[in-house]
């Protein structure tokens, strides 16, 4: 049975006609999620290989993370910062304990959070580093992704990302990814405040620096008293084998930046985190936002991040990352460019004549029972939840192995 049933058509065409068109979505509608699985409205099950861009990564509706949002919804959701609440401290204490930094400043969206550490950035560079006012320039790498904020677009080099969107903010030097003579070069300009990085690029099509990138970055940027900041929203929460991306190079963010799973995929959770020295740059009145920090999005981070280390979900992610990485290097077809990545974030490149192959594939994996997505064009990225099993892992790759053959007869 294919999703070109009457009933998902039915969503389909509702979606359409009242809803922006800014996605182009895989012809699956969803109506149901438990652990790594989907059911779609004719109650078809899948495997879902994308997790909500990695923000589900305790799995669908974690028991304890909506038991501990069913409690909490019942007995206070929103207080704003113009008042204290019973759970903002609780949260900060265990958060900064959880990664080791003096304070956390609590958003919602992962761009929110970006936006945060740029701005701390900033004022960390007027106030302690002596760089004249409004020339402060942050480092980023091409190919980025880190939100679709003007702000955040203006230094992308995704024309999708940024066409018809100008005019864009300045204070942005943008150099190659995985490129430490050009992070040197850029260094020289002493009005840079920060470099701003994702530890692997994952909308980039989960591209892994060479090893000892993170750490040459680290050290040059100490050297030259810049700020070190991980944009960690999609690597980090275990998803790459490690609580961290960093912690493989055993760097640690001046700032880190942390969004999707903070959540395990139930409500919009991000968060910066940093020391005194830097968070203390902003002053009351200065930043903030109507939900930062509510008690609701307080005991959902708690318990998501608790479900982390005691389901030990970094740990599997390492071991099921390695399985299934060497399992897909194992299937014998001239249509797997390259697999890469790490944890369970990870992708494969296609090689096929026909552009829309990668897409034909994840039509033809969902019409298998496994849903995943494309990204720019080629590369199909494969994130599952972090509870996947050995056993789940072997039933995927062998949907995986047989929707290949699709692209034996696309021309
Ligand atoms: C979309 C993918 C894209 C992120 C990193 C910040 C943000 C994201 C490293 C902003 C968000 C999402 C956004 C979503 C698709 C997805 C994504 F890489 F995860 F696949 F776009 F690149 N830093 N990534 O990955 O967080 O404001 O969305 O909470 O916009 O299409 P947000």
């Amino acid at each position: 049975m294919n999703n070109q049933n009457s009933l998902s058509k039915q969503y389909i065409q509702k979606e359409e006609l009242y809803n922006a068109h800014n996605y182009h979505p895989l012809p699956v509608v969803l109506k149901k999620g438990s652990g790594v699985f989907v059911w779609d409205v004719e109650d078809k099950k899948y495997f879902d290989f994308l997790s909500g861009y990695s923000a589900i990564n305790q799995g669908h509706c974690h028991p304890k993370i909506v038991q501990a949002m069913i409690e909490q919804a019942q007995i206070l959701t929103l207080t704003s910062r113009a008042f204290y609440s019973n759970l903002l401290g609780e949260f900060a204490e265990y958060i900064t304990t959880y990664f080791g930094y003096d304070k956390v400043l609590p958003m919602n969206t992962g761009v929110e959070g970006v936006e945060t550490a740029l701005k701390l950035a900033r004022k960390w560079g007027y106030e302690k580093k002596g760089i004249e006012e409004n020339q402060a320039q942050v480092i980023v790498c091409n190919d980025n992704f880190h939100g679709r904020t003007i702000n955040v677009i203006s230094f992308s080099s995704d024309p999708t990302s940024r066409t018809g969107f100008g005019p864009f903010t300045h204070g942005y030097i943008n150099i190659p990814f995985d490129d430490t003579t050009a992070l040197a070069e850029a260094l020289k300009n002493k009005n840079v405040c920060a470099f701003l990085f994702e530890p692997i690029q994952g909308e980039a099509g989960v591209k892994v620096p060479k090893g000892g990138y993170l750490k040459a970055c680290y050290d040059m940027c100490k050297a030259a008293n810049v700020l070190f900041i991980a944009d960690e929203i999609q690597t980090g929460l275990a998803r790459t084998g490690k609580m961290l991306a960093c912690d493989y190079e055993d760097v640690k963010p001046d700032i880190l930046i942390l969004g999707k799973a903070l959540s395990g995929g139930t409500m919009p959770i991000s968060a910066v985190l940093c020391n005194d020295e830097i968070m203390l740059t902003i002053k009351p009145g200065e930043h903030g936002s109507t939900y930062g920090g509510n008690p609701l999005a307080c005991k959902v981070a708690i318990t998501s991040l608790q479900v982390l280390k005691d389901e030990n979900m970094a740990e599997n992610a390492a071991q099921m990352g390695t399985y299934f990485r060497e399992k897909l290097q194992n299937i014998n077809s001239s249509y797997i460019k390259i697999v890469r990545g790490k944890g369970l974030l990870n992708a494969i490149e296609i090689s096929h004549k026909n552009e829309n192959a990668a897409w034909e594939l994840c039509i033809e994996m969902m019409n298998n029972g496994l849903i995943a997505k494309p990204t720019h064009g080629d590369k199909i990225r494969f994130a599952p939840p972090l509870v996947i099993t050995k056993s789940q892992i072997d039933e995927a790759v062998a949907i995986i192995e047989k929707s290949l053959k699709v692209l034996a007869d696309l021309k």
